[in-house]
């Protein structure tokens, strides 16, 4: 059960007359006392859609999901199981599955069908608990996205032709282009987004920014590029990606000035270095979370599996062992960090 029935009916009351719970936007807004087994993050709040620069629900209500990404399929996919994605559904409360499919690397070029059928599996898998599916396509080296517009094409179309009737899914088009003019990374979007919508017309579509998903920032620009330039394409939001004890004021102050002109997702972050890996940087962390709490950014933590690396949740062995899942045992101090964040309702008020 993932939220008690008497806040339900008091969420359902409110929901009726247009106010929310506060504590936790993405599940404070249910559509009807349905049941404790409905009470999912996906089922109170149905298909999403851009609105303005916010993300909101199918009541036009403002929300902010917070959740988890996979690691590279190609090496971590036994880490999400049965079990494992129960944790986070009912355990930690996560909205939002990522689901990482690196394009190179041992990734989605060296098996196709395999990966799309893996893909496909996990959809379903976090559809069944509840939780929003955002599909990563984890292009990152080569930086271009270009380079892989024709795979992209294939795979979309066919993840969106077999889930068009879900309504909660997401496609992140492009994890972080690097090396490439934030240009270049629209013309990309402007080929591959007609492509995907002839499929699914209604799922929001989340495009990477240039200088590895930092708005510009780590190539010595700035959110301007977007913002004077952006896609032609509506609900689509703009990817932003950080590592706490890489990325200070600078980045901090490009998230919170982007946020405030363009739709602003982020799709990863982590709360050590840029590496996945060394020591957490917590408060600076804190920080980034109280600005996106603050502004409503949905946002997804990097990575929910047992790599050795700080970045990597559970401790390593876990997944071999197929758990134990829940609670704090199997977990490094940055997973028994971001569990609590995402267990924990915001304290900030919403709308
Ligand atoms: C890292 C993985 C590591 C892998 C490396 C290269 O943890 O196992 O060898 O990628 O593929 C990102 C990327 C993400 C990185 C992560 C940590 O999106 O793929 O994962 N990171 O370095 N951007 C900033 C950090």
């Amino acid at each position: 059960m993932r939220t008690p029935l008497s806040t339900l009916l008091a969420g359902a009351l409110l929901a009726g007359l247009g106010l929310t719970l506060g504590p936790s936007p993405a599940t404070a807004t249910p559509s009807a006392p349905t049941g404790s087994e409905n009470a999912t993050p996906a089922a109170i709040n149905g298909r999403l859609k851009v609105c303005g620069v916010k993300l909101c629900n199918q009541y036009g209500k403002p929300i902010q999901l917070r959740g988890m990404s996979s690691h590279g399929l190609q090496w971590y996919s036994q880490c999400l199981t049965d079990g494992s994605l129960d944790a986070l559904a009912g355990d930690w409360n996560a909205d939002v599955l990522r689901i990482s499919l690196y394009v190179q690397e041992g990734g989605y070029e060296t098996d196709p069908r395999g990966f799309t059928d893996r893909v496909h599996e996990l959809i379903e898998m976090a559809t069944a608990r509840g939780m929003y599916a955002l599909v990563d396509w984890h292009q990152l080296t080569p930086g271009d996205p270009n380079h892989n517009l024709e795979r992209a094409k294939t795979f979309f179309t066919e993840i969106a032709q077999r889930h068009r009737g879900k309504t909660n899914l997401l496609y992140d088009i492009a994890n972080e282009p690097n090396g490439v003019s934030w240009s270049r990374i629209k013309s990309y979007a402007e080929q591959l987004i007609p492509v995907v919508r002839a499929q699914a017309p209604d799922t929001p579509i989340l495009v990477g920014t240039h200088g590895w998903g930092s708005l510009g920032i780590s190539d010595g620009r700035d959110e301007t590029d977007v913002v004077n330039d952006p896609v032609r394409a509506s609900n689509i939001m703009y990817t932003f990606h950080f590592y706490a004890a890489s990325h200070g004021e600078e980045y901090l102050s490009a998230l919170d000035r982007a946020s405030d002109r363009i739709p602003v997702f982020v799709t990863e972050f982590g709360t050590q270095e840029a590496s996945g890996d060394g020591p957490n940087d917590f408060d600076r962390a804190q920080r980034y979370l109280d600005l996106m709490g603050r502004k409503q950014i949905s946002w997804v933590n990097w990575n929910f599996s047992d790599d050795h690396r700080t970045g990597a949740v559970f401790t390593t062995g876990t997944c071999d062992a197929n758990g134990p899942w829940t609670g704090t045992a199997p977990l490094k101090p940055a997973g028994v960090w971001i569990r609590d964040r995402i267990r924990t309702p915001d304290s900030f008020p919403t709308g």
